[in-house]
């Protein structure tokens, strides 16, 4: 049984609209989904939507609908937007899924007997958009949440904790063994640092929360959204089968073909839940842990944080109707090192655009296939030699090593020294010229130029799927045509 290879997005809560952040996360999962793929693996790409808690209920209200009516609704909403953007997903989860409700409670309950789950009373300030309780230290002035500047509310309630302070040794000594789980490293001290300060028990029931899963063996309690949501990425790939959950009778995902994940994909706010909380659990569980989380940076637009009452929130199908699916999802992990912060602005969009699309790859595939319409072919079985084969090994070590590191902007860069290389060697070499004095010569260089561009194709492909089917077909070996130009340039 050869183990999958497991890659998840956060699940998306749905009481908002899907913008571009979310649509930046499940990109770069699909793009490392497909890159994996293509190397042959198999693939298990999970996404889905987070839709208990008090915030869900209370946009369901506020629309007139019951939380049910209200999550059906947004989910489709996600699933069409990555329909839309070539997202190719393997399993989508919503936690409203009866299965999935049954192994957070199954989870619960094993925790509860033993003894890692005990009830308690807990008093502190929530806030009720986080849906989480915050220190002193950690609030505003005037006890304003960190997140929504909107003051907290003093809460007391019978509550069930979690023994996350028993937990604390044991996560350090992991992160120690495993010193690629918390990615990027850049981000990594932040939690560490958080560990070593001492971890307080967690309280994973509410009594005010009714949108939620009810505890097993005490439903007056239903259990906290992060919890739930956590469980996610077990209960979706037939962890309840395992389990001998009778509603998992007929799942067909083998668990252990696909746990642990190698990739926890999310954005830098939520790295301590995933960090910390989720690593502790699954040890509490005695399950096995993810051997990566990693946590890229924010997206700001035009300068500002998005938001709603900015009414700066991008639809990313605003861009993909005008310019492309592709060309957006390039864009996105090109622009920004992943794991930094970035700014998306429609200018810088544009440029890019112009500059590596337009100007780079479409013109060096113009201007080869023209060369090549003058000889008639592209020959099948080609294989360079010396300096250039060189470089096509070395383009690809980098490439490949990159894209393993989940750093797609390197990866990219290498390509394209080689694309502008080609552009180069064109400009130098001037073959169109060299035809006429040295024909054997021009001629090797046209099938360099040509295999260089197959390759290419082949390392856009997770990036820009559709333009490197394209690619492909224009350069299959046999006859050769002419051709509209792959990225038309945008003007103003
Ligand atoms: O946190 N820039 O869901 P969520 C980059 N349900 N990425 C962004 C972004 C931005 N401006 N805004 C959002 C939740 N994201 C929980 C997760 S997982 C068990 C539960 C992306 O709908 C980024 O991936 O608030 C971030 O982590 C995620 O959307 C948060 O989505």
């Amino acid at each position: 049984m050869a183990k999958k290879y497991y890659i998840t997005t956060p699940i998306y809560y749905l009481n908002a609209d899907p913008h571009i952040g979310h649509a930046y996360t499940t990109i770069a999962a699909d793009v490392m989904a497909r890159y994996k793929r293509a190397c042959g693996e198999d693939v298990f790409f999970l996404t889905g939507t987070d839709e208990h808690g008090a915030n869900i209920a209370k946009s369901a209200a506020n629309a007139g609908l019951t939380p049910r009516e209200w999550t059906d609704k947004m989910a489709v909403k996600f699933k069409t937007l990555w329909e839309a953007l070539n997202i190719k997903y393997d399993g989508f989860i919503r936690t409203t899924d009866p299965r999935h409700e049954r192994v957070v409670q199954e989870i619960f309950e094993i925790l509860l007997k033993k003894g890692d789950i005990y009830k308690g009373t807990y008093s502190g300030k929530y806030c009720m958009s986080c849906e989480a309780y915050f220190d002193d230290g950690e609030l505003l002035p005037g006890d304003c949440c960190p997140v929504h500047k909107r003051p907290v509310e003093l809460l007391e309630e019978e509550t069930y904790f979690f023994k996350l302070s028993a937990y604390g040794d044991r996560l350090l000594k992991f992160y120690e063994q495993n010193p690629d789980f918390l990615s990027p490293k850049s981000r990594g001290a932040e939690i560490t640092s958080f560990v070593k300060a001492g971890l307080r028990d967690l309280s994973v029931t509410r009594t005010k929360v009714k949108w939620g899963v009810p505890v097993l063996s005490d439903p007056g309690h239903t259990i906290y959204v992060w919890f739930d949501a956590l469980v996610n990425y077990i209960s979706a790939i037939g962890l309840g089968e395992k389990l001998g959950l009778k509603e998992y009778a007929d799942d067909k995902i083998n668990f252990d073909e696909v746990w642990p994940a190698d990739v926890h994909l999310i954005g830098k706010e939520i790295f301590r839940f995933h960090a910390v909380i989720w690593p502790a659990v699954l040890m509490a569980a005695g399950i096995a842990l993810p051997a990566k989380c990693f946590a890229h940076g924010w997206w700001t637009i035009e300068g500002e944080k998005m938001s709603k009452s900015l009414g700066n929130f991008i639809d990313p199908r605003d861009i993909t109707q005008k310019y492309g699916v592709d060309p957006l999802r390039y864009f996105l992990l090109k622009e920004v090192p992943f794991g930094g912060d970035g700014d998306f602005s429609i200018d810088s969009f544009k440029k890019r655009f112009n500059a590596d699309l337009a100007n780079d790859l479409g013109n060096l595939l113009s201007r080869t296939l023209n060369m090549a319409a003058k000889t008639g072919d592209i020959p099948a079985d080609y294989k360079p030699q010396g300096a250039f084969a060189d470089k096509v090994a070395q383009t690809e070590a980098r490439y490949s090593a990159n894209m393993d590191a989940l750093t797609f902007d390197k990866a990219l860069e290498a390509a394209w020294a080689l694309i502008s290389g080609m552009n180069k060697y064109i400009d130098e070499s001037k073959p169109w010229i060299l035809s006429k004095t040295e024909p054997e010569k021009a001629r090797t260089i046209l099938l360099e130029l040509i295999y260089g561009l197959q390759k290419a194709a082949v390392w856009v492909q997770p990036f820009m799927p559709s333009v490197a089917a394209e690619m492909q077909n224009r350069l299959k070996p046999g006859p050769i045509g002419k051709y509209a130009p792959l990225f038309p340039r945008i003007e103003g």
